[in-house]
């Protein structure tokens, strides 16, 4: 093997409330120069071998989330960019354009100000302090259903609600009148008699009672709008800190739970607060994380569209390049 034939993929890491991101930024397929929309199609149908290679093992993880840098369609945008996981393509990840944000300032190719960033599911805009803080005005997120019951395998029947953050979510109340009566839902006090909702210690517990509430939507042909399958659950309970509103525990696509609050998920929680008329625009939601990361949360209306804010803190921890040697027989990553 000659190091010619060796392919050479340059990456920056970062992690934003605990939840990894890596932004490739040298070394990508060439998708061409249709939107984003286009480009991820292209990307899910022909490039998932390089999609493997960046984010799985033995080189990544099933919790890391990949961000490949494109040229934007308008060059007055900061990137372009497609998110993608250990299982496929992503619509959008606000951990990873909070990632991104950081790791475009780290690299010197923005300054602090307001930047405009082209997703697959639209424009993304954000303020970078120039430093490690992001604040995102995510797309047109809001709540399509309401109260939804679904039959959950060795649990019984659990409401949620189903909503669009840039992605689609199932969001349970762990404490409303529906659901608070399942053990598994129950939270414990601590010293002061302070209610504690979930913590590490329940990820697997988590892990496979979010698993069974999507195999439960799956199968009883529960989804979003125009049939979009429901691939994030998030559970909401009392927060660790008095500072937060709530604290979450987010099950994602391919099995991994979100280290930070979710972007999206956070943004699919603001509309429901809003739809629910628990959260007016301005108002500030403060979303904490299973390790007890915060995001900070508004919305504001524009027309009849209800766009959040979502603020939150990444850290760059990485350079590197991959190296891609066609006689590893795992260079392209581990598939399940
Ligand atoms: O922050 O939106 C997000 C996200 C989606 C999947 C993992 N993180």
């Amino acid at each position: 093997m000659t190091d010619s034939q060796i392919r050479r993929v340059r990456v920056v890491d970062s992690h934003t409330g605990g939840e990894p991101t890596r932004v490739v930024i040298e070394g990508g397929p060439d998708l061409g120069r249709g939107t984003m929309a286009e480009r991820r199609c292209l990307f899910r149908d022909t490039f998932d071998d390089f999609r493997s290679a960046v984010v799985n093992e033995p080189r990544g993880s099933d919790v890391i989330v990949g961000a490949l840098l494109c040229e934007p369609v308008d060059p007055a945008n900061a990137a372009g960019v497609l998110f993608f996981n250990n299982i496929g393509a992503l619509w959008m990840c606000g951990h990873g354009t909070i990632g991104l944000g950081v790791t475009l300032g780290h690299l010197g190719r923005i300054q602090a100000g307001t930047h405009r960033l082209e997703t697959a599911v639209g424009i993304v805009t954000f303020d970078y302090d120039g430093a490690n803080q992001v604040s995102l005005e995510n797309v047109p997120s809001y709540r399509f259903a309401h109260d939804v019951a679904v039959d959950v395998e060795g649990l019984g029947t659990v409401t949620g609600d189903i909503a669009w953050g840039g992605n689609w979510f199932f969001l349970v109340d762990t404490q409303n009148s529906n659901n608070a009566a399942y053990p598994d839902f129950s939270t414990r006090s601590d010293r002061s008699g302070h209610p504690v909702a979930f913590g590490i210690a329940d990820v697997s517990r988590l892990t496979n009672l979010t698993q069974r509430i999507r195999q439960g939507l799956q199968s009883q042909g529960i989804t979003g709008a125009d049939g979009g399958e429901i691939d994030h659950i998030e559970l909401f309970g009392p927060a660790g800190s008095p500072e937060n509103h709530s604290r979450n525990f987010v099950l994602c696509p391919g099995g991994a739970y979100d280290r930070s609050p979710c972007g999206t998920g956070t943004s699919a929680k603001l509309a429901c607060l809003f739809a629910d008329g628990k959260l007016k625009p301005g108002q500030v939601w403060r979303q904490e994380s299973i390790l007890g990361s915060v995001f900070e949360g508004s919305v504001r209306l524009d027309g009849d569209s209800l766009i959040p804010r979502v603020t939150g803190t990444a850290f760059v921890n990485a350079e590197a390049t991959l190296l891609l040697n066609p006689s590893d027989p795992f260079q392209m990553g581990i598939r399940g």
